[in-house]
């Protein structure tokens, strides 16, 4: 039997040569590896990923590397992620198809995944950044959260096969773990990779951490996230795992993949938006960003919308699992009963989702992992503010959401928020 290769990272010299015998990409880009151009442009936390352009076209080699980039090697990771991000990957493609690049290969020893190069889409987080206003992502990922997270559940999947998959993601445990800690639990105390904007944010952190009410609903929204196995995750669905032009939304980087609750994935990414709205006040120098703010409270309702609009859609017609079962509604002529049972799923979906909105947006202002919408903002007084802002919105999500009806009050709530922390 042939011995499998061990692991051995990329470098912009050494992959033409390795690569250069995968005929999918040399297919794909052309045969002659000496015409190849290799760059690497891995700007993560976690990965290396190359675009490699030949004489045919180019293709994207992303490569998991065994510890986190971020920190370094004293920071092991298992390569297996690849193996999940590869199955999410083919799952996502089949329940919302067009939605996620297109791979070409997958070579699990080398924990490396060769795919399409999306050109000229750029990360939805940095166009935000820029101000810009993209038509389509809230249709487009109203329909791709509705979707993935409806067609992998017991709503929709045979049982056998989703207990399958459901097993199969169940190792998927450090990079949950990453957002167990991440999320749910370093935000809320001194955990020692801990940053924040300092001095200026140091008394409303030591606030949030004094909090019982807000720690105590973190907690519970972290036993929701380990326990309830409710369908397949994308897991870390930030703008930065968002890939956009004007007219296409592609969602990549699906490498945190495990069962857990619908609401995880709609509420992260909500929260980004929610976060991109905060921090426009940090970019507006040199023109207003009023406009770009009412676009980005337009679209976490518009994304919701359209999420409720598809979800109920797929209720009605898709709903084939074991769960709310047919036999018990509609084919005894109580489609009320099956209308009445997705109002409830849904003001549960709902009221979960803005928790994890909320711990969403502490994570990336206390934790470890921020985000470039306000680390990009260079006065660092006026960072913090936006970010104070949005710690508050953050804490007012996290604890009433049981008492917050609608997306018209949380946008009109940050809002208000927004308004009233400016000088
Ligand atoms: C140590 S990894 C930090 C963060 O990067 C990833 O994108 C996830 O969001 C994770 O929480
Ligand atoms: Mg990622």
């Amino acid at each position: 039997m042939m011995e499998a290769a061990s692991f051995e990272a990329l470098t912009v010299e050494s992959l033409p040569l390795r690569l250069g015998g995968i005929e999918a990409l040399a297919l794909r880009i052309g045969k002659d590896i000496s015409s190849w151009k290799v760059r690497e442009v891995g700007d993560g936390n976690l990965n290396l990923v190359f675009i490699v352009e030949g004489s045919d076209g180019a293709a994207v080699v992303k490569q998991a590397l065994p510890y986190v980039r971020l920190v370094g090697d004293s920071w092991p990771l298992p390569l297996k992620r690849s193996f999940f991000e590869y199955h999410a990957l083919i799952r996502q493609e089949a329940r919302a198809p067009g939605s996620v690049p297109e791979i070409f290969h997958f070579d699990e020893g080398q924990a490396l995944i060769v795919m399409e190069y999306l050109t000229p889409h750029i990360i939805l987080r940095k166009a935000l950044i820029a101000g810009r206003e993209l038509p389509r992502i809230a249709e487009d990922l109203g329909l791709f959260t509705a979707r993935t997270l409806f067609r992998g559940s017991d709503f929709h999947m045979a049982t056998r096969e989703r207990k399958a998959d459901l097993a199969l993601f169940a190792d998927n445990v450090e990079l949950c773990g990453i957002t167990e800690d991440l999320v749910f639990t370093d935000p809320y105390f001194e955990a020692p990779l801990n940053r924040h904007t300092s001095p200026q944010l140091d008394g409303l952190v030591a606030e949030l951490r004094a909090d019982r009410d807000l720690k105590v609903e973190a907690q519970r929204l972290k036993h929701l996230f380990a326990a309830k196995a409710e369908t397949l995750l994308h897991g870390d669905l930030h703008t930065g795992s968002i890939m956009v032009t004007d007219e296409e939304t592609r969602v990549i980087d699906p490498e945190f993949a495990f069962y857990g609750p619908i609401a995880f994935d709609v509420g992260m990414l909500l929260a980004n938006f929610w976060m991109s709205f905060f921090s426009q006040r940090g970019h507006e120098q040199e023109e207003s960003r009023h406009s770009m703010r009412d676009y980005l409270l337009r679209t976490a309702a518009e994304t919701w919308s359209v999420f409720r609009t598809e979800f109920s859609r797929l209720w009605r017609t898709e709903r084939t699992g074991m769960l709310y079962h047919r036999s018990l509604f509609e084919d005894r002529g109580d489609a009320l009963g099956a209308e009445q049972a997705l109002d409830q799923l849904l003001h549960d979906i709902w009221r979960d989702l803005l928790g994890f909105a909320g711990v969403e947006v502490h994570r990336r202002i206390l934790g470890l992992a921020h985000n470039a919408d306000f680390e990009t903002i260079e006065d660092v007084d006026l960072r913090a503010s936006c970010e104070a802002a949005a710690l508050k919105f953050g804490r007012h999500l996290v604890v009433n959401s049981r008492r917050i009806h609608s997306i018209d009050e949380v946008n009109a709530l940050a809002a208000l928020i927004e308004k009233e922390s400016r000088p």
